[in-house]
């Protein structure tokens, strides 16, 4: 029989033993995912809360079992990272886990933090095992994913208490960097009644993990393989943990292979990253809004993933339900940045340096610089008084709103105009800060258009005299509806 790493309380809900030869046979075919659409009803038809259907389906590593989402450091994309908000807006929008980060105080209280440091999320400094509770609690967080520039919110730094007791009923929480908090960790599960909801993550020796889960019935527990610690699954035998999350750089890493992949995906969930290049190869979010073939769907149809983590919880969560990723909304029209008009320098665009800076696809002979930022193809090292000109031509007359999908860690972060039909360029739109030199955001630049159906020309110019320091996805033209 197959004893999993779990204690006794998680294995009286509802899920047996499973005899070996059975895993053994599921392990000679490297079972798919269920096929994108089929999820959403499927979750209705279970009783209990959001929490209790994310815990049966965490357990659950059959041939049928859902692919899960997990936001990672919350929807920081609308809150702070590792925030009450950015948890509970995470759920909100479909996440069955979040993955948060835990460390101690000085004082020894469990709270929410990414970095050893105070520095990057919030408004202070230093390092918070040095700093009490108290010290931590009086800070406030940054917009997002923070940096030096990114606003200041009303939010504070949860305590795992706080956090957990907002999971309890709705999903969910991979506790990441918290192994050696564990015990602390664990008190707070037990005293917030979420034992249930807490998922420990480490790549510590399996002697050491299997210690404390024998010590910690029902705790949930995720292990970390990579090339470094792939042995690590033979150690678990025929005592495998609940989830192995599997890191692989390239496709040519040894733990990407299909047979080593079929043999965990046969005894429990596969988690797998696609928030960055690395993480899982070049599968990430961005090239999954581009085609998901290049991302998600083959995550979990190639790679055997059944959990990924990702920054847009809510597209995958489309993309799980309708198999579509990333579409232009209905009417509108999407140029890439790095779509421009052919032509050359000073007719189709105007760029301050020979050549394409850029690690991405430029064109040959053209300057333009152009980046891959974890997948997405986008114009970078914008300077003031360069230009680029747009082909677009609009399905049926009316009026077009402009919006502009950018990414910059810097505010400001850059100033452009638009100009239609070689007119003149119109009022200064302001480049807000994404917190993030990858994360993209749609902005709408308030330019609104009667434009005739048809082809037309956009000239997007950066002012010369504006500080610029942003990258460039693409434009979208969005019918204005009444
Ligand atoms: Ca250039
Ligand atoms: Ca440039
Ligand atoms: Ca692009």
């Amino acid at each position: 029989m197959m004893r999993r790493l779990m204690g006794p309380n998680a294995s009286t809900a509802g899920r047996g033993p499973r005899r070996r030869a059975a895993a053994l046979a599921a392990a000679c075919v490297l079972v798919l995912g269920p096929a994108p659409g089929a999820q959403a009803t499927e979750r209705k038809a279970l009783g209990g809360d959001a929490a209790e259907r994310a815990y049966r389906d965490l357990l659950d590593h059959g041939a049928g079992a859902k692919v899960m989402t997990a936001a990672h450091r919350g929807q920081w994309r609308q809150a702070p990272e590792n925030s009450l908000r950015a948890i509970r807006l995470a759920f909100a929008q479909g996440a069955e886990i979040v993955e948060v980060d835990v460390r101690l105080t000085r004082d020894g209280v469990p709270v929410l933090l990414h970095d050893a440091t105070v520095g990057r999320t919030t408004d202070g400094t230093g390092r918070v095992a040095d700093l009490t509770y108290a010290e931590v609690r009086a800070l406030r967080l940054r917009e997002g994913l923070g940096g030096r520039q990114a606003a200041v919110t009303g939010q504070r730094i949860p305590t795992l208490a706080e956090a957990m007791r907002v999971a309890r009923t709705r999903g969910l929480v991979n506790l990441d960097k918290g192994w050696e908090a564990r015990d602390a960790i664990w008190r707070v599960l037990e005293e917030t009644g979420t034992v249930r909801n807490g998922l420990f993550k480490s790549r510590a020796p399996v002697s050491e993990v299997r210690s404390f889960l024998a010590g910690h019935p029902g705790a949930l527990y995720a292990h970390v393989v990579d090339d470094t610690n792939a042995a690590s699954v033979e150690e678990f035998g025929d005592a495998p943990p609940l989830v192995y999350e599997v890191l692989f750089a390239t496709v040519e890493d040894a733990v990407a292979d299909a047979a080593f992949l079929r043999r965990l995906r046969s005894a429990g969930r596969i988690w797998m990253n696609s928030m960055a290049d690395g993480l899982a190869a070049r599968h990430t979010d961005e090239a999954s809004l581009i085609d998901p073939a290049r991302g998600w769907a083959t995550l979990i149809g190639t790679y055997g993933a059944s959990v990924l983590q990702t920054d847009n919880a809510e597209a995958l969560e489309t993309y799980l339900a309708t198999g579509a990723a990333g579409t232009v909304p209905p009417g509108a029209v999407r140029v890439q940045g790095e779509g421009f008009a052919p032509g050359g320098e000073g007719i189709s665009y105007h760029d301050t340096d020979t050549g394409n800076r850029g690690d991405g696809p430029g064109r040959p002979g053209e300057d333009v610089d152009v980046c891959d930022q974890d997948g997405a193809v986008a114009v970078c090292r914008m300077r003031g008084s360069e230009w680029l000109t747009y082909e677009v031509s609009v399905p049926r007359s009316g009026r077009y709103a402009v919006a502009a999908r950018v990414a910059s860690p810097y505010a400001p972060a850059g100033t452009y105009r638009l100009a239609f039909d070689g007119g003149v360029p119109g009022v200064p739109v302001a480049v807000r800060n994404t917190t993030g030199h990858s994360a993209f955001a749609l902005q709408p630049s308030g330019v609104m258009r009667w434009l005739d159906r048809g082809p037309h020309t956009l000239r997007l110019s950066l002012d010369a005299n504006a500080y610029q320091n942003w990258n460039l996805d693409y434009l979208q033209l969005e019918p204005v509806t009444g």
